[in-house]
């Protein structure tokens, strides 16, 4: 019994002195391992008479347990020390490129979103967000889509599968519930700005199912379409930095507004090249209109009180007219020969005062 009491001094000495985990793995193989001093002591056992083995047995394993707690110990102080170790030594310059071998470079949709956000920032829009899975009421109820309207099926909608109370999300088919969310949420006035990813089953060279949509809405007591005309205005020269460009407002129908308008400006093309500003020619660029009151009723705004209007674009389209991207379909091909010919440097921040784009 005494040798065991030896045994464990000694294992318990050598265990505190492991400097590192290497060293003190190495002590529990030599002490608990196949080989190890406290499994030959086991071994020798079978030698024993029976009352002789009882004895030894629980004491032998009183020792094994306890030199295997004080190894537990040991790993966990130098785990510790390992772990303080690292956090005091290693040192990750963030200012450095992630790849060495060649710098990353910022999508045209980012690159547009960021532009879109840096005008209307300006202006005084907040940004705000939302889910891309909504419900039935934020994408089309409060919107003015009647129940079983034809203009519900106009937006192709991915519905998600029905859940227990009958009911069926969808994806988002525009970012409008994001204003509808806003409206819910904050009093007037209000000026929200909704960029974001949006869906519609369609697929061909002019859609794709998913796509970017930038959606603003302002909201005050006397809000006008003078101010969405002056606005879109401002927003469109900023963007195509061209002073001066001619705008048409065609009637035309959308269930959240009323009246509503697409938006054409003024283009020529010369050689097959689009220019952007007074010309002979149209280009669609936009929807809007002034929001509809049922639209207001169902955030529980009073349209006596309360008038605003909104617009919406479509990012990739107003991408692939300022950087003369020819096909719709390449935005989301992840080609890295196309991103490095259209894409844009990390640190070019878009801002007014810096230039926006190219
Ligand atoms: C609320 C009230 C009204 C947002 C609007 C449009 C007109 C529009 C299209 C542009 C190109 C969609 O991506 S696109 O195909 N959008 O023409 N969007 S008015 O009107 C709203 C939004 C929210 C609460």
């Amino acid at each position: 019994m005494d040798d065991l009491e030896t045994l464990r001094a000694e294992l318990t000495e050598a265990v505190e002195a492991a400097p590192d985990l290497a060293a003190l793995d190495e002590v529990r193989v030599a002490a608990l391992g196949k080989k190890g001093r406290v499994t030959a002591l086991m071994k020798s056992l079978g030698g024993m008479d029976p009352e002789q083995r009882k004895a030894f047995g629980q004491e032998m394993n009183r020792v094994k347990d306890a030199v295997a707690r004080t190894i537990e110990q040991r790993r966990a102080t130098l785990e510790a020390a390992a772990l303080e170790d690292r956090l005091q030594h290693e040192r990750i310059d963030v200012t450095l490129s992630a790849r060495p071998e060649g710098t990353g470079s910022i999508h045209p949709i980012s690159q547009t979103w960021d532009e879109v956000v840096a005008i209307f920032g300006q202006m005084g829009f907040a940004v705000a967000e939302g889910p891309d899975i909504e419900d039935d009421f934020h994408n089309f109820t409060a919107l003015n889509f009647p129940p079983d309207h034809p203009a519900r099926e106009m937006h192709d909608t991915f519905f998600l599968p029905e859940r227990p109370d009958g009911s069926r999300h969808v994806l988002r088919t525009h970012t409008s519930p994001v204003q509808i969310r806003t409206m819910l949420s904050q009093k007037p006035p209000i000026r929200v700005l909704a960029p974001g990813r949006t869906y519609r089953s369609d697929s061909d060279m002019t859609h794709t199912p998913m796509f970017h949509q930038v959606e603003g809405l302002v909201i005050d007591q006397a809000t006008h379409m003078g101010h969405l005309k002056g606005c879109l205005q401002e927003f469109v020269e900023a963007y195509f930095e061209v002073d001066d460009v001619p705008m048409r407002f065609r009637p035309s129908f959308f269930p959240f507004t009323e009246p509503s308008a697409e938006v054409d400006i003024g283009c020529s093309r010369k050689d097959g090249d689009l220019r952007i500003g007074a010309g002979d020619d149209w280009l669609e660029i936009l929807g809007c209109g002034m929001v509809h009151p049922n639209v207001l009723r169902a955030c529980g705004l009073d349209p006596a009180e309360y008038q605003g209007f909104a617009f919406g674009v479509g990012l990739e389209r107003i991408a692939m007219l300022k950087y003369g991207i020819p096909d719709l379909r390449t935005f989301f091909e992840s080609d890295l020969r196309w991103l490095r010919h259209y894409g844009f440097g990390a640190l070019d921040v878009p801002t007014l005062h810096g230039g926006l784009g190219r």
